[in-house]
């Protein structure tokens, strides 16, 4: 679909009231049949050629607990259209209030009956943005909804700062909420999508997903976008990323 004004005007205040929106319909069902195709192909064919830490899987052994493929668009240029689609640009000018710079796409998996949960956390933490003014693209290639782990935001979380966050034991998710409890959980709506539906949340949300114990995938592609006037404090973020994937070498994860 063309992304009307109207539908962007609409998209914008839905994240600024609550930090996240959905489009219902935003890409057409054979785009994401075709972009499912070229996952399974990425995954044959690229895959075998990338270092391991582009490519996180609980077992490495099973590709079912693939969860997350790094970097698509620098692997396979097929993906880079994502990252200048005019469709998505607009909308995300609009919800940045900012031009933008792409950080990645990402696909982001929870295979059968793997229970692992996405832990509460807010992205902007490991952007590391002055100021912390970002915005993730997440559609599914699957039905997302309660029984397979779908995402669920903090409505409004937004507006109230950046929270701390501790190393994470979950695995390919390196920082979690320190403190996320029962009052941040009520105001926590599960958002179920099919596919051809578009989430976008700001770096500030609140965000979590539990696992997925059902018989169904869950895949989804992740677009990341950093407002232009944002200036990352690279070191840090290089430093953290540095870290965090020596402790997951430590572990024999990667
Ligand atoms: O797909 C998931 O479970 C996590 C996605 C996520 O944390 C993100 O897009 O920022």
């Amino acid at each position: 679909m063309n992304v009307d004004n109207a539908t962007i005007e609409q998209a914008a205040a839905d994240c600024e009231r609550d930090g996240y929106c959905v489009i219902r319909g935003f890409f057409p069902v054979d785009e994401i049949d075709r972009i499912r195709q070229r996952v399974q192909r990425y995954i044959d064919e690229v895959v075998p050629t990338i270092p391991s830490r582009y490519v996180m899987m609980k077992d490495n052994d099973d590709l079912n607990s693939l969860f997350r493929l790094e970097g698509m668009d620098q692997f396979d240029s097929w993906f880079k259209y994502l990252t200048v689609d005019e469709r998505l640009a607009s909308l995300t000018r609009k919800l940045l209030n900012d031009d933008f710079v792409t950080r990645r796409v990402e696909m982001f998996g929870k295979g059968l009956r793997v229970d692992t949960p996405t832990p509460p956390h807010q992205d902007g933490y490991y952007f590391m943005l002055k100021p912390n003014n970002a915005l993730t693209h997440w559609f599914p290639l699957d039905r997302a909804d309660e029984e397979n782990g779908c995402i669920r935001y903090v409505v409004g979380s937004h507006k109230k700062g950046m929270r701390d966050h501790e190393v994470s034991d979950v695995f390919g998710f390196s920082l979690g909420l320190v403190d996320y409890g029962d009052e941040d959980e009520a105001d926590c709506v599960a958002v179920i999508v099919d596919p051809g539906d578009l989430i976008c949340h700001h770096s500030l949300t609140i965000h979590r997903a539990d696992g997925n114990p059902s018989d169904r995938k869950r895949r989804a592609i992740g677009v990341v976008h950093y407002g232009a006037s944002c200036r990352q404090d690279k070191q840090a973020a290089d430093a953290h990323s540095k870290n965090v994937h020596a402790r997951w070498a430590q572990q024999g994860k990667q």
